[in-house]
């Protein structure tokens, strides 16, 4: 998990080039029905909040049924779009820190905790946290 903290904690870095985007740029949507950069990290703190959930509830059960999100429908309903770029990003940045600080001290013990999503497949805590971090370097390189 050492490796995989210190990954987050770098990405976690790159608020600063954010942060050199202006507003209007971090607007454009490059094609009907895709994402601007302001959609992309709106995305990226929904997935915050529901990996939260993940990250804490497995380290107090050894099995959950938790459900899933709609990235698309959870983009639309909060309207990303219309919120300061600025604010999108320290959102995006201070839930984040806590959830870095969370992955740095997960209890190892915990790591092979299941959650049981809703489409039958069977993901460890250890993976999870992984595949969280992987996700977050997939949709940065994107508006970066
Ligand atoms: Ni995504």
């Amino acid at each position: 998990m050492e490796s995989v903290a210190k990954e987050f904690e770098s990405l976690l870095k790159l608020a600063d080039r954010l942060r050199d985007i202006r507003d209007a740029e971090a607007s454009i949507r490059p094609a009907p029905g895709k994402w601007s950069k302001k959609e992309i990290l709106g995305h990226l703190i929904d997935s915050a909040a529901n990996n939260h959930q993940r990250f804490v509830r497995l380290q107090l059960a050894s099995v959950l049924n938790l459900p899933g999100y709609d990235g698309d429908e959870w983009v639309r309903l909060q309207r990303y779009q219309d919120r300061p770029w600025s604010e999108i990003i320290t959102l995006w940045q201070m839930y984040n820190v806590q959830l870095a600080a969370l992955v740095r001290t997960v209890d190892p013990r915990t790591l092979k905790n299941i959650w049981h999503t809703p489409d039958g497949k069977d993901l460890d805590l250890e993976f999870i946290i992984r595949d969280y971090v992987v996700h977050m370097r997939h949709h940065l390189d994107q508006i970066l």
